[in-house]
C-alpha cells in the first residue's frame, strides 16, 4: 500500500474571525483554526504518509478559476475596510439582488463586499488573504503529487473553498480550492476530472463553475437546498448547461439523513463516475454530514466515514483529497482519519 501524504500550511490560522451572526447575535466563530490543527494532530499518529508545507504557485492558477477584479478585491478587501471603519472584521451587509443593476461595480468597500459575497457569515480579517492563497496552494501542491503518479493526497485546506464562485465569496469560501485544483489537473493534461462533493451543503461555488462544461463532473450530495444553506442552488433539476448537460448531478437529502440513505446516493453517484471513467477524482471532503455537528442535520457516524473512504477506494482512480467543511471539532480528526485510512487500505 502506497502513502497518502498530507499537505499542510499554518498560514491558514491568520485567517481567525473573532465572531459570525448567529441567532442574531455576533457569537464565537464555527469556522476556525482549531478545526485544521485538529485534524493535523489526528493525522501524525495515524501515520498515513508524510505531511509537508506547501509551495508557491502563484496567481496564474487561480486566476484560471476566479476572476481577476475578483481577485484584486480580496487582496485589498481588509485594508480598504479598515481606511474607511478603523476597526472590526469585515462584513457585507447589502448585495446585488433582483432589481439591482450587476454592471456596475461600486467604488465603496461595503458596496464591493456586496458585490462579491452571498451571504454575511463570512467575515474578513486582516490575515484573511494570506490564509485563503495559502490553502489554494496546499491544494495545489497536492495535485501535483497526484498529477506526477501518488494514487492519492489529503490536502487539509482551511479556510475551504466550495462554496466559492468565479467572483463571490460565501459560506466561509473566498477561493475554491477543489475546483482550482481540478483546473490544474487538466491544464497538466488530464482529459475528464470528477469532483464529488460530500460536504454536508451544496457546492455551489463549483457547480457554477463547471456548470457548461463537460470536461469536470460536479456530483454533489448534501441537504436540500430547499431546507438548508445555500438555499438557492443545489437542487436535482440543476443537470448542467450547453456542453455540461448532464455533468452536473446533484443529490439534496433530507433533514435526519443516516447511513442508510446516504450510501444510496453515494453508490449511484460512484456508479455514475465509472460510467464517465475520470482521469482523476477530487473529493471535496466535508466532515459537517456527521451527527454531532452543531450547524448541520444529518446523522452520519466515524462508521459511516469508513465506508465511504471503501467506496471511494473502489474507484481505483487518482483521488485528491480537499478538507472543506466540519465543524464538530472534537471528532473531526478521527473522522477524517477514518475515511482516509480506510480509503488507503482499500486501494
Ligand atoms: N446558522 C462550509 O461548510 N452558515 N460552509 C450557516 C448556520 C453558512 C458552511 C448558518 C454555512 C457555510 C464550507
Ligand atoms: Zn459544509
Amino acid at each position: 500500500q502506497k502513502p497518502m501524504i498530507t499537505v499542510y500550511s499554518p498560514d491558514h490560522q491568520q485567517h481567525a474571525p473573532a465572531s459570525e451572526l448567529i441567532d442574531g447575535k455576533f457569537l464565537p466563530a464555527v469556522e476556525k483554526p482549531e478545526r485544521a490543527t485538529q485534524i493535523l494532530s489526528a493525522l501524525e499518529p495515524a501515520k498515513l504518509g508524510d505531511i509537508i508545507a506547501p509551495q508557491d504557485f502563484g496567481l496564474d492558477p487561480i486566476l484560471a478559476v476566479h476572476d481577476a477584479a475578483y481577485v484584486s478585491f480580496l487582496q485589498t478587501a481588509w485594508s480598504d475596510w479598515i481606511a474607511t471603519h478603523r476597526s472590526g472584521d469585515a462584513f457585507a451587509t447589502n448585495w446585488v439582488m433582483r432589481h439591482f443593476r450587476r454592471d456596475r461595480i461600486p467604488e465603496s468597500i461595503d458596496g464591493k463586499l456586496g458585490y462579491y459575497s452571498f451571504d454575511a457569515g463570512t467575515p474578513i480579517t486582516e490575515g484573511t488573504w494570506n490564509a485563503a492563497i495559502a490553502s489554494a496552494h496546499v491544494a495545489l501542491t497536492a495535485q501535483s503529487l497526484v498529477q506526477s503518479g501518488h494514487s492519492s493526497a489529503f490536502a487539509l485546506c482551511r479556510p475551504p473553498g466550495h462554496h466559492a464562485a468565479p467572483d463571490l465569496f460565501g459560506g466561509y469560501c473566498f477561493l475554491n480550492n477543489a475546483a482550482i485544483a481540478a483546473q490544474a489537473l487538466l491544464d497538466g493534461g488530464a482529459k475528464r476530472i470528477v469532483i464529488l462533493d460530500i460536504d454536508y451543503h451544496h457546492g455551489n461555488g463549483t457547480q457554477s463553475i463547471f456548470y457548461d462544461r463537460d470536461d469536470v463532473f460536479f456530483i454533489s450530495i448534501h441537504a436540500d437546498p430547499a431546507q438548508e444553506y445555500p438555499y438557492f442552488l443545489g437542487y436535482a433539476d440543476e443537470t448542467g448547461f450547453g456542453r455540461g448537460r448532464g455533468y452536473n448531478q446533484n443529490y439534496p437529502l433530507p433533514f435526519g439523513t443516516t447511513w442508510l440513505t446516504y450510501s444510496e446516493a453515494l453508490t449511484d453517484a460512484i456508479h455514475q463516475i465509472e460510467r464517465y471513467a475520470p482521469d482523476g477524482v477530487v473529493v471535496s471532503l466535508g466532515l459537517d454530514t456527521f451527527e454531532k455537528d452543531p450547524i448541520s442535520w444529518f446523522a452520519l457516524t466515524t462508521e459511516s466515514y469508513r465506508r465511504m473512504g471503501v467506496l471511494i477506494a473502489s474507484l481505483n482512480r487518482p483521488t485528491l483529497f480537499v478538507m472543506e467543511g466540519g465543524y464538530a471539532i472534537e471528532e473531526l480528526g478521527d473522522n477524517a482519519v477514518a475515511l482516509l485510512s480506510c480509503f488507503k487500505d482499500y486501494r
